[in-house]
C-alpha cells in the first residue's frame, strides 16, 4: 500500500505523541502511585457496618482542629443525611457506598468525588463561607436517584 510521505510523518508524530502519552501516565503510575481518590483504600461493601471505620458516622474533630466527616452512601441517602461544619478549617470526607456507585457533590463548591462499592473515598477541603450546602448524588444510581441529597451546615468557627 502506498502512503504519501507527509501523511507518513503525521502517522509516526501521532504515534509518539501516544507513545510519549502512555509512557507518562505507567511512569505516574508505577513510580508515584497515582490513582483516583476513590480507589486508595478497599473494604468490603457487605461488612460496611460492622467495619470500624465506620462505626462512628458523622463528624469528630481531630486534635490538630481539623475535621473528619465519615459517611456512608446507601440506596437513596446519605447517613449523616445532616451535618454541620465549622468554616475556614480543613474538612476532610471519608466515604464509602454498601450497595451501587453513588456520586458525592457538595454544590456550589470543588467537593466531588464518585463513591464506589468496596473502596474509600476520600478528599479535604476548606468551606471559607458559612451557609447550608446542598449535598446530591451525582451519579445516577436507581429509580429513587433524584431524592439522594443531604445537608451540610457550615458554621462561622467561634
Ligand atoms: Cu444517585
Amino acid at each position: 500500500m502506498h502512503v504519501d510521505l507527509y501523511e507518513r510523518i503525521w502517522m509516526w508524530g501521532a504515534a509518539g505523541i501516544i507513545a510519549v502519552f502512555l509512557g507518562i501516565t505507567a511512569v505516574a503510575t508505577v513510580s508515584q502511585g497515582r490513582m483516583p481518590p476513590s480507589h486508595v483504600e478497599t473494604i468490603d461493601p457487605a461488612a460496611v457496618f460492622t467495619d470500624s471505620r465506620f462505626a462512628d458516622r458523622g463528624v469528630a474533630t481531630l486534635a490538630n482542629g481539623d475535621v473528619l466527616v465519615t459517611l456512608i452512601a446507601l440506596t437513596y441517602a446519605f447517613q449523616p443525611g445532616e451535618f454541620r461544619v465549622p468554616a475556614g478549617r480543613r474538612v476532610t470526607f471519608r466515604m464509602t457506598s454498601v450497595d451501587v456507585v453513588h456520586g458525592f457533590q457538595i454544590v456550589g463548591t470543588n467537593g466531588n468525588t464518585m463513591v464506589v462499592p468496596g473502596y474509600v473515598s476520600e478528599f479535604s477541603t476548606v468551606f471559607e463561607t458559612p451557609g447550608e450546602y446542598l449535598i446530591v448524588c451525582n451519579e445516577y444510581c436507581g429509580t429513587g436517584h433524584h431524592g439522594m441529597y443531604a445537608t451540610m451546615i457550615v458554621e462561622e468557627a467561634p
